[in-house]
């Protein structure tokens, strides 16, 4: 069995320099929340499958070439009919990126039911699932049900990440979607604005501190393990039957933030994987932050093992 089984979509990104409208040159990249979490694990010395169906085309061979030389052991599928998908990444100003998806009707939203049968058989201590795929197509939001449940079912710890995309469905589409699938997950990270969308009905106002324990707190007691929040510069919490847990983010320069989201998880999982508590969940998931924070790209500054003393003295502990 691999450490950890995540499966999604993964696409080609052309980052832009500067604004889309301006022209200029542009990198191709590898994308998707899942593939950067399996990155991110990989790099930290776990072993990881991705399972994911790209085009039979040149796009889909670079994304399988670039995740194989990562370390990550593939379970995929080439669509001969369908195109992997496309997404442009405008960084339009320091802090702010704007993606723009061609990816309706990808060869990676078609992901079903039987890549995920065939995918698990290999076993896996973790399985990461995130509300994108589940965004992606009826059948990919089945694939990532079945995945979650058949998991849970095996007694494979279930993470899910809600990765909420405003360009992909609604919040009452997500809602709606994501509700059967939380039941199944022992852990669930969320950013501070999107766990309104995976605790089933509070009355207080999302926003607030209080809220999001009332919010964690039913997810508690509907059978998740542990509440992780996300709040970018503003560092991470976790929530569980034990207590409440503080991380502050480490200070670095900041020059992309995304896919600091993913690295953050990934932080997280490894040191799950590796027997650490949760303050040492949260501080390796603050490290790795920084790291994708730091760097260009989705995930190609995630830091390896050894590497993560790189920024560990910037980095203050946890708080309780
Ligand atoms: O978290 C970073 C991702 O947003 C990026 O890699 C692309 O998966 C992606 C998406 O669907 O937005």
């Amino acid at each position: 069995a691999v450490d950890l089984l995540t499966l999604g979509e993964s696409m080609v990104s052309l980052r832009s320099g500067g604004p889309l409208s301006a022209g200029g040159s542009l990198s191709m990249h590898v994308a998707g929340a899942e593939s950067n979490v399996a990155v991110g694990v990989a790099r930290l010395g776990h072993t990881v499958r991705w399972a994911g169906v790209v085009g039979e085309d040149p796009h889909g061979q670079f994304i399988l070439r670039q995740l194989r030389s990562e370390g990550i052991a593939l379970h995929h599928r080439e669509d001969a009919e369908r195109s992997t998908g496309v997404m442009f990444l405008e960084h339009r100003t320091a802090d702010v990126s704007r993606a723009y998806y061609y990816r309706s009707g990808s060869a990676g939203s078609t992901l079903n039911i039987s890549d995920v049968d065939a995918a698990l058989r290999g076993g896996a201590r973790v399985v990461h699932l995130t509300g994108i795929t589940a965004a992606l197509s009826p059948e990919a939001r089945r694939a990532v049900e079945y995945a979650a449940e058949r998991a849970a079912g095996e007694g494979i710890l279930v993470s899910l990440d809600v990765n909420y995309r405003a360009k992909l469905w609604s919040r009452d589409e997500a809602r709606a979607a994501l509700a059967p699938i939380v039941r199944h997950a022992s852990i669930v990270v969320a950013s501070d604005d999107e766990l309104d969308l995976v605790a089933p009905g509070t009355d207080v106002a999302a926003g607030s501190a209080e809220a999001e324990v009332l919010m964690a707190k039913r997810l508690l007691e509907h059978g998740v393990r542990e509440v992780v929040v996300k709040r970018g510069a503003a560092g991470a919490g976790a929530h569980t039957a034990d207590g409440r847990w503080e991380v502050p983010a480490v200070p670095v320069t900041s020059i992309d933030t995304v896919g600091a989201g993913d690295a953050f998880t990934a932080g997280y999982l490894s040191a799950l994987l590796d027997g650490d508590d949760v303050a040492g969940r949260l501080r390796r998931g603050a490290l790795a932050g920084a790291f994708a924070v730091s760097t260009a790209g989705d995930w190609e500054g995630l830091p390896r093992t050894a590497e993560l003393a790189l920024l560990a003295n910037h980095a203050a502990g946890s708080t309780q």
